[in-house]
């Protein structure tokens, strides 16, 4: 028997422009959602879970991984009601087990989910995709949000280029900018404004990488042993990109940060989202070795291509190309799965916007047509490897 990735995509639930019809045809058997309707903190109840479980199943297909139930800021900062809903965490995951998901991601991302500061860049054949201009970031968090500590954080070269970058800007492109980094991209559930959002940052203050990390850890000997008994992986999905941003630490970059969760708490239900598209954008993160390093970790997968320049811009993509080094990937994740005997979830992780979407309104990153077709050649690339090495 040889085991292949099991097809899926992400569905943002019945307001998604793209319908779990559209998910089925385009070739998977499951999808990966969550309840986006219940606010951060909230048990998720069973009913709730159920009714949603139901919906998908009467499509044909299955709830295969819940991305994500969002980790609460209190939890992250150990503020306030947290350890109430560290227990509110503890509930839901037992109540999606007993709802027979079995993968739930989340992120410990401070404040902000992913970022980008572009949501339609348009790349050589017409279509559009997500990209993070380091000049455009910079000029946003110098001279628009005016963030005490940007000034000199970011060197002087980079803040002449950054404010050449605003000078060029007209008003709209720059109200533009603004709402891209905070308003909220699908599925971080959070959204603020700019004169809210310096007050968000200041709840940060004092909390550097190393807390973060301990505040991480204490989170996990709290939920792991909880999913365990239930029956249920975690899969934490890594910083969106790979750095700290705005002075907030991230701690969930690098290989190096991953080994530092897994010795803390070693249980294989502390598991990991390998996001390629994230770890990707950092030349230091060799994703084929990450892949083999955390072998019996991995518990779902976005598969996604950066192309990064010198500057310190990317943008994503098309699936097989950019940095990500496609081939090797799937080839190690191939490996991994028939040592393991198991299939493991993966998702196209977003894909362009292009042919008929580019006339429609669609959740940045999560049109149809761009993910169908990242699907398409990444099923075709993991079938020729598996052909290839298997037959
Ligand atoms: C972006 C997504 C992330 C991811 C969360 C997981 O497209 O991959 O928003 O869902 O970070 O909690």
């Amino acid at each position: 028997m040889t085991y292949r990735m099991t097809q899926t995509m992400r569905w943002f639930g019945p307001k998604d422009p793209v319908s779990l019809a559209d998910i089925r045809q385009a070739g998977c058997s499951g999808v990966v959602t969550a309840l986006h309707h219940i606010p951060n903190g909230t048990v998720w109840e069973v009913a709730e879970i159920q009714k949603r479980v139901n919906e998908i199943n009467k499509a044909g297909l299955e709830w295969k991984v819940i991305e994500s139930i969002p980790v609460h800021e209190n939890i992250k900062t150990q503020s306030g009601d947290y350890l109430q809903y560290i227990e509110n965490y503890k509930q839901s995951i037992r109540n999606v087990a007993a709802c027979g998901i079995e993968v739930i991601t989340y992120n410990f991302m401070p404040v902000l989910d992913w970022t980008r500061t572009d949501l339609a860049y348009t790349v050589e054949d017409g279509s559009k995709a997500l990209r993070f201009e380091k000049a455009a970031f910079v000029a946003f968090d110098a001279y628009l949000l005016k963030r005490k500590g940007a000034l000199t954080e970011h060197s002087a070269e980079q803040l002449a280029i950054a404010m050449q970058r605003l000078d060029s800007m007209s008003e709209e492109e720059k109200q533009t900018l603004v709402r891209n980094i905070i308003a909220g991209l699908p599925g971080s559930e959070e959204s603020f404004t700019i004169e809210q959002f310096a007050g968000v940052l200041d709840t940060y203050k004092g909390i550097d990488a190393a807390r973060l990390r301990s505040n991480l850890i204490y989170f996990l000997q709290q939920i792991v042993p909880v999913a365990e008994e239930c029956g249920v992986v975690l899969a934490i999905h890594p910083d969106d990109p790979p750095y700290p941003i705005l002075g907030l630490p991230r701690v969930v970059s690098t290989a190096n940060d991953i080994t530092a969760l897994i010795e803390a708490v070693p249980s294989t239900a502390n598991g990991l989202c390998f996001c390629t598209g994230s770890f990707g954008v950092r030349a230091d993160n060799d994703l084929p070795a990450m892949v083999k390093q955390f072998a019996g970790r991995i518990h779902f997968v976005h598969l996604r291509s950066t192309r990064r320049n010198a500057a310190g811009d990317f943008y994503e993509d098309n699936h097989l190309e950019g940095d990500a080094g496609m081939y090797d990937v799937v080839k190690s994740l191939v490996e991994i799965m028939q040592v393991r005997k198991i299939s493991l979830p993966m998702r196209p992780d977003h894909g362009h916007q292009m042919l008929d979407d580019l006339k429609k309104k669609t959740n940045p990153g999560y049109s149809a047509i761009g993910r169908l077709r990242g699907l398409a050649e990444l099923r075709g690339l993991e079938m020729g490897i598996v052909y290839s090495l298997l037959r």
